[in-house]
């Protein structure tokens, strides 16, 4: 019985052991990356249960990258095995500590041949949560068309949807980009935009407006982390802010992925949202001050301890 699932992309990462051009580099550490399955990292680590939908390569990288995901709890019985299509690769080449370059070797990877055909019904009949990213509905066509089909699914069993865009401009460049997006809006019960992306996908600023038009769409709940340094949140009868924990941070990627951990595990838990969205919030300070997407990811234990603490000093 699964808690959530995920559905997307993973790579394995290759960062040189020297900073400069990566022409010059002749070593590099291995490591992997892919927002949803970063999500469900953080779930695991917080004690739920999580299945990730995937596709990689049936290649010795992409049995490296399944094992280490399966290795942190995650269940992979729905990630398949492409005969054709490798598993994507990122490259960083950190020209200095404020410079890091990303290069993607994804396209035509074997999790963008992903396709409905791949769901298997009978695992969304447990689930409460589905979470689903932009990253997805940018790879391909087919990508985009498995996570509206895993969405209908999860609706016919009463799965929550929860929708992180995690705009990639960068690398995205499709042109209906945006409308995918606005379409899996429709069926959203949980949006964790930050502001440029509720920008980007609304064509609105103001972080009020944005509310009112998600609520108006019939989202349930709408959390938004501001430009600054405060998250949002919004029902249809309660609103407030939380600010974020101020902490040293020393790598700022997969920040998001653990606030979307934390937020999904904070309505496992039954929170009231406020205390969700700190939650949430705590996730996301725990990430940046490691480097590496989940390497600090927290239990549920160091979890209410920084929280606690966090609340203690501030009084
Ligand atoms: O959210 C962190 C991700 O950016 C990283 O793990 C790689 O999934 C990734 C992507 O597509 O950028």
């Amino acid at each position: 019985m699964l808690d959530v699932l995920t559905i997307g992309e993973s790579m394995v990462v290759f960062t040189p052991t020297m900073n400069g051009a990566m022409r010059y580099a002749h070593q590099f550490n291995r490591s992997f990356a892919g927002a949803e399955s970063n999500v469900a990292i953080g779930l695991t680590r917080l004690g739920h249960s999580v299945g990730w939908i995937s596709k990689v390569g049936n290649d010795e990288l992409g049995s490296a990258l399944l094992s280490f995901i399966r290795g942190e709890g995650v269940d992979t019985s729905q990630v398949q095995r492409s005969q054709s299509h490798a598993t994507g690769l990122i490259f960083k080449e950190i020209r200095h500590a404020d410079d890091v370059r990303i290069q993607y070797y994804r396209q035509f990877s074997a999790a963008t041949m992903m396709h409905p055909d791949m769901l298997d019904e009978r695992i969304f009949a447990s689930a409460k949560f589905l979470h689903v990213t932009g990253i997805t509905a940018g790879i391909s066509e087919t990508a985009f068309n498995t996570i509206m089909a895993a969405i209908e699914i999860g609706k016919r069993h009463g799965v929550k949807i929860v929708f992180d865009p995690n705009i990639r401009n960068y690398f995205i460049h499709t042109p209906k980009y945006i409308e995918r997006l606005q379409q899996i809006l429709q069926h959203t019960d949980i949006w964790i935009p930050n502001q440029a992306e509720a920008t980007s996908i609304l064509g609105v600023e103001d972080i009020e407006e944005q509310a009112k038009m998600a609520l108006s769409m019939g989202i349930q709940t709408v959390i938004i982390k501001s430009s600054d340094s405060d998250t949002f949140y919004f029902t249809a009868n309660e609103q407030g802010r939380v600010p974020r924990f101020s902490v040293k941070a020393v790598d700022s990627v997969g920040a998001g992925d653990a606030f979307a951990a934390g937020t999904i595990s904070g309505f496992l838990d039954q929170l009231l949202l406020q205390d969700i969205v700190i939650r949430a919030n705590a996730m996301g300070a725990f990430a940046v001050t490691a480097i590496g997407d989940i390497t600090n990811l927290p239990d549920k234990q160091e979890l209410a301890h920084f929280v606690q603490q966090e609340k203690s000093d501030n009084v």
